[in-house]
């Protein structure tokens, strides 16, 4: 059979409604992947723009593929499991903050990362990369983190250290999706993790950051893992809609001790008799998460008043 017979072969299906995975999306172009892994080359219909509604990489969409060289139209953006607006992704399960020595981590930033993960029900990991650089850095956030439930790996994507770990906590049905300030490795990590060449960048000398090289979200398949790459940042404004009250209820380690509290509203925020309080002075809680804790519920509330006062 020639070329051109297969394609007049095949086009009667071709033009039938397809479902897919979107995994790229520059400008108005999106390109989504079938369960045969064919890519295709999509834009959005206008009734999208109408509800705006923005196609995010990780989308389950329905779609028409184009004939020949045209595009095709993404139809339907299926129902999401979660949806994050920095990275913007969708469907994530499994977020993997990256921090390094270099740039210094920013916990803040990496604990509203956490709040809103737990928020939707998504499983955090963390993999503190760059070990070779210092050896010390991942000891100190498991004691920070391990007691909220997650899980921190120490790995260097240069020498190779705990990448089998990390490879292996990325697989299952997870969609994972790696996140983390620009320069901390993420891109260098999947690279070293699945044999790629996504592009990496180095960090600024005078400034020890990232250069943002990572401009947009790329969900890659590999050796049964399902993991996207995202672009860096370097700033998370506070969620909007954030009941000051619900904050508590994103950190696993309080929950011992809820309701144990002198006052049954207790917000953990230095009130009198509050068993939190006292559980990180026994060390029992890390204080720099409930210092953390206590920048954030200040945010929340902030907002909170703005909103309804
Ligand atoms: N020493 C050391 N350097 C590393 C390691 N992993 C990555 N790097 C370096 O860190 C720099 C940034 O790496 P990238 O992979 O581009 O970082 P990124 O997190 O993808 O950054 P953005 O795409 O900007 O968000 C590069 O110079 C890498 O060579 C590591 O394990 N050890
Ligand atoms: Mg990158
Ligand atoms: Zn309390």
């Amino acid at each position: 059979m020639t070329e051109a017979e297969r394609k007049q072969d095949v086009q009667p299906e071709e033009s039938t409604l397809k479902r897919g995975t979107l995994v790229r999306g520059i400008g108005s172009f999106y390109t989504v992947r079938d369960a045969q892994r064919r890519e295709y080359t999509l834009r959005c219909k206008k009734k999208f723009r109408r509800e705006k509604l923005v196609p995010l990489v990780g989308d389950e969409v329905m779609f028409t593929p184009g004939q020949g060289e045209e595009h095709g139209w993404i139809e339907e953006i299926l129902p999401r499991r979660t949806v994050c607006l920095r990275p913007p992704v969708a469907n994530v399960t499994r977020l993997v903050i990256v921090v390094a020595p270099v740039p210094e981590p920013d916990l803040v930033l990496v604990d509203r990362q956490i709040s809103r993960a737990f928020g939707q029900g998504m499983e955090v990991l963390m993999v503190v990369n760059k070990c070779d650089l210092d050896g010390n850095l991942a000891g100190v956030l498991r004691q920070e983190y391990a007691p909220a439930g997650i899980r921190v790996i120490a790995a260097s994507a240069k020498d190779g250290t705990g990448l089998d770990e990390v490879r292996g906590a990325l697989g299952g049905d997870a969609l994972c999706c790696f996140t983390g300030q620009s320069g901390a490795g993420k891109s260098t990590m999947i690279n070293a993790l699945l044999d790629l060449s996504l592009e990496t960048g180095d960090i600024s000398r005078k400034i020890s950051r990232g250069k943002n090289t990572t401009r947009h979200t790329e969900l890659i398949e590999k050796n049964g893992i399902r993991v996207m790459d995202t672009a860096g940042f370097n700033l998370l404004e506070a969620e909007s809609f954030l009941e000051p009250e619900k904050l508590r209820e994103r950190y696993p380690e309080f929950a011992p001790y809820e309701g144990k509290c002198r006052f049954s509203e207790c917000l953990h925020d230095r009130e009198p008799g509050c068993a939190v309080t006292e559980a990180e002075q026994k060390g029992l809680i890390s204080r720099g998460r409930l210092e953390r804790y206590r920048i954030l519920l200040a945010e929340a509330r902030e907002i909170w008043r703005e909103r309804y006062d």
